[in-house]
């Protein structure tokens, strides 16, 4: 967890005035009692870093802040070294105590502005602001995130958090490789993509696409094949290929023809890491064991594309899910941008491949689920799931393990 170069976790530094409640803004957003919270103003006197995984975010680095309308000869150096931390500041959060927002607070927002961060603005103490004043806060500017917070009550926190994903800038975004990492230089992946009634006439897909682009670019090399013809490209070569990636639809022939020494995967399994988080679309599937008949279950997709004949998302993956369970599952169909603001109705939701989002839009999705404390998996985990073979389809990925049973 702590592995990640301190230069390449995401700087959010938290300023405001003294006793704002900085220090209770950064111990409701971790979690964890990591900051001295006290009544008296000028707590925190040096800036206190704290280094944390923020999912679904990733590896951050939070510098909660002496209050900077600090006074007297001490004071300005706390001031000056607040200053400080905001040139390591990528994302700054500026906490006014709500219904308190002054010229003080206009300036040091004007200040971080200078500096080029983007800023969350947070009004924090709502419990306090006193009632209907105007929802207590004012929006300082159009271009700031606004997010109310009761700090004590760890109210506003996931506010806080889809806050951050709005502002975070592009580069701290960017995806892992979708398979290159996988290949030494050299090294051979075989792609396996079936040519049935969904395949586009003429073209393949962007994701297969996409995927052979990154192994050219890692310096690798692919043959690609059709499900029936895999057997005899393994029979007919020197070498095995490193890896082996194919279509869920095929997967269980592929994993039949495929030697067991030879790791394999999914595209869509590849693309749960690249453009969102493999780890916790792993751990969603586990929820696919504790299912019961009658339970229901999102299916979303990231796009309206029309299905053709058998469709993955409306029919195999709905018949695949009740084979499993054993019993007839409720399921709601979701396409395109919107997504349910109520989710607690669903006890799991199975997520496409997300190729025409980007991975801020699926990192909010995560968060929305993690939000309303429902499991999130994704088109590829569970068909290795719901297939059995879930523990073959990761085992490009040593570090990860699917939960006992699924
Ligand atoms: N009622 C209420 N009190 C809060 C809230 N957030 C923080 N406080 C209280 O406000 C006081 C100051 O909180 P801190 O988190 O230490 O504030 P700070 O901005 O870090 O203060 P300095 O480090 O002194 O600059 C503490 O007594 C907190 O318990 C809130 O949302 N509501
Ligand atoms: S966005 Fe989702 S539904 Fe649309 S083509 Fe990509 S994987 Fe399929
Ligand atoms: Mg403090």
């Amino acid at each position: 967890m702590h592995t990640t170069p301190k230069g390449l976790r995401l700087h959010i530094g938290i300023f405001g005035r003294r006793n704002a409640g900085k220090s209770s803004v950064l111990n409701a957003v971790t979690g964890q009692g990591a900051a001295i919270v006290s009544e008296v103003p000028g707590t925190t006197t040096d800036p206190v870093e704290k280094a944390m995984e923020l999912l679904p975010l990733g590896p951050v680095l939070f510098i909660d802040t002496a209050g900077i309308d600090d006074v007297g000869a001490l004071g300005e150096q706390r001031v000056a070294r607040t200053r400080q931390a905001i040139e390591r500041t990528d994302v700054a959060v500026l906490v006014a105590e709500a219904g308190r927002w002054d010229a003080f607070e206009d300036e040091l927002l004007a200040e971080l502005k200078s500096a080029g961060v983007p800023v969350i603005a947070v009004m924090n103490k709502i419990d306090l602001a006193p009632a209907g004043a105007a929802a207590a806060g004012v929006d300082p500017a159009p271009d700031v995130q606004v997010v109310r917070m009761c700090a004590t009550r760890s109210e506003g926190v996931t506010d806080f958090k889809e806050a951050l994903l709005r502002v975070v800038p592009d580069s701290f975004l960017a995806p892992p490789a979708i398979l290159g990492d996988l290949l030494a230089p050299g090294q051979m992946a075989v792609l396996v993509v079936p040519i049935d009634l969904e395949a586009p006439k003429g073209r393949l897909i962007l994701p297969q696409v996409q995927s052979i682009r990154d192994v050219l670019d890692n310096d690798a090399y692919c043959a690609v094949v059709k499900e029936r013809e895999l057997r005899d490209l393994l029979d007919n070569l020197k070498r095995p290929p490193a890896l082996v990636v194919t279509d869920s639809q095929a997967f269980l022939k592929v994993a039949a023809d495929t030697p067991d020494d030879i790791p394999m995967t999914s595209f869509s399994i590849l693309f749960a890491r690249f453009k969102g988080d493999l780890e916790t679309f792993v751990a969603g599937a586990a929820r696919i064991d504790e299912l019961r008949p009658g339970d229901r279950v999102l299916i979303a997709e990231a796009c309206t594309h029309h299905p053709i004949g058998e469709d993955i998302g409306t029919v195999k993956i709905p018949r695949w899910l009740t084979q499993y369970v054993g019993g007839k599952l409720a399921f709601d169909f979701l396409r395109g941008r919107d997504f349910p603001a109520d989710l607690g109705a669903y006890r799991l939701v199975v997520h496409c491949g997300s190729c025409t989002f980007n991975r801020r839009q699926l990192l909010t999705r995560i968060l929305r689920c993690r939000q309303a404390g429902v499991p999130i998996t994704n088109y590829g985990v569970a068909i290795a799931a719901s297939l059995g073979i879930l523990p073959r389809a990761l085992s490009p990925f040593p570090g990860l393990r699917p939960a006992a049973g699924s």
